[in-house]
């Protein structure tokens, strides 16, 4: 089972996913045809030239992005750690390296350190930060990796040692103390290459969780594919990298946005499931953040502000023996929440297969008291029978009931 043994990981349950970078300025779109990948892949899918891209970092000048209110806004939102694009794989880094020119200190106008930024901005907040660093896939590095592409000529070992290596000190070095590195697309690292870079990272901060895409199976926690969620629970630790649209860095042509509605039933659906859910925003080259991000982010941080006590330190629960429209579980000890999706019919709903005892029931966002008749079936099933209070005013979204029950975990029965 895998394990980060990091209490503040398995507690969290909902990160802030960044991804900047000079493709921003590109937002989609280069010499006028558009990419229809994700658009911080840009230059490897539209094969952009390493002498034309890296003109982009002198026009680099995001002067609206404000860490602190980025750290402020995701503290609002119920977030609990931030995990932030270092370098991703177009090698373009945004903090203050020394072992690479290509920088945004060095190479852009903007001139400051943006790591330096939100390390502050986090302290300040009580976030953990964390970075991606993409450790394989350097598309500025002649002999970094590239996706889909004849990388048999490369000397790996020189990029490793030229800058991954010397990045990954540098930004665990650098910036206080970092939760997590994100790390993304090993390609075709060996073991012992993972195996160096995890090395590294617990030889500076032996607290740094390394993430599930160091590659070779080594990560500390199971990362799921993109916005891919397991369809039954997954014990030990994971997380589901997600965007709000189809894209992880900006793109002006994409307005795919998914309602708070949806965002707050797949946040669900992986905390029920034992996840973390690192929700992502890409901000525009001038550094803001788009404003249907915002909205949606503010409209799932007031559903938390509400219901974060069925959310936050919470489990995973097995998987309930019967398949019950609109609604899901979580469960923290000796609590079990019910998530009501939808207002159950005549405010009544009837649980089979649930043998706890109830200590006590009620709606979680104003206390008022659940009645809950416990007892056996003429089959000799367990069940609970929920009856609400009438005047029950239920959420558009998820109506919370907070089951105190004798033991400690949820017990289903299993058919037979
Ligand atoms: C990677 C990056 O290539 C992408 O740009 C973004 O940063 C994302 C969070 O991570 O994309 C991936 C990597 C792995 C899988 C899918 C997308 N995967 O294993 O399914």
């Amino acid at each position: 089972m895998r394990d980060t043994q990091q209490q503040w990981f398995k507690d969290a349950k909902y990160g802030l996913f960044i991804h900047f970078g000079l493709y921003a300025l590109l937002a989609g779109e280069y010499n006028g045809k558009r990419t229809d990948n994700i658009a911080e892949w840009i230059m490897n899918d539209l094969d952009i030239p390493v002498a034309e891209y890296e003109k982009l970092a002198a026009q680099f000048n995001p002067v609206e992005f404000n860490a602190d209110e980025i750290a402020r806004m995701a503290k609002e939102w119920g977030m609990k750690y931030l995990t932030f694009t270092s370098k991703h794989h177009d090698g373009f880094a945004l903090y203050h390296s020394k072992c690479s020119k290509y920088n945004i200190v060095d190479a852009s106008p903007y001139g400051k350190d943006m790591v330096a930024e939100l390390a502050g901005a986090c302290k300040k907040y009580g976030l953990k930060l964390c970075l991606y660093y993409s450790q394989a896939q350097d598309w500025h590095h002649p002999d970094g990796y590239r996706a889909n592409y004849d990388n048999s000529h490369k000397n790996f070992r020189r990029y490793l040692d030229e800058k991954c290596l010397p990045q990954v000190r540098e930004i665990l070095e650098n910036y206080g103390e970092i939760g997590m590195i994100w790390f993304d697309t090993p390609m075709e690292m060996t073991d012992a290459e993972s195996r160096e870079v995890f090395d590294l990272v617990k030889s500076i901060q032996p607290d740094c969780i390394v993430s599930g895409r160091i590659g070779n199976d080594i990560g500390q926690y199971m990362t799921t594919g993109d916005n891919d969620i397991p369809s039954l629970p997954f014990y030990g630790d994971w997380e589901v990298p997600a965007t709000l649209n189809e894209t992880w860095g900006y793109d002006r042509f994409d307005d795919t946005w998914k309602a708070p509605e949806k965002i707050i039933r797949l946040l669900l659906k992986i905390n029920s499931r034992g996840g973390n859910y690192l929700l992502n925003i890409g901000p525009k080259a001038d550094g803001s953040v788009p404003r249907p991000s915002l909205e949606i982010l503010d409209a799932v941080g007031a559903y938390l502000s509400r219901n974060g006590e069925s959310i936050y330190a919470t489990r995973a629960v097995e998987n309930y023996v019967y398949d019950v429209e609109d609604m899901l579980f979580t469960a923290k000890s000796g609590k079990l929440f019910l998530h009501m999706l939808q207002p159950p019919t005549m405010n009544r709903i009837r649980l089979n297969n649930i043998a706890n005892t109830v200590k006590k029931a009620y709606l979680l966002h104003n206390g008022k008291e659940v009645r809950i008749d416990c007892g056996k079936n003429c089959e000799g099933d367990s069940y609970w029978h929920i009856v609400l209070p009438e005047d029950t005013v239920y959420d558009p979204v998820d109506t919370v009931v907070c089951v105190e029950i004798g033991e400690e975990w949820p017990k289903f029965e299993p058919l037979r």
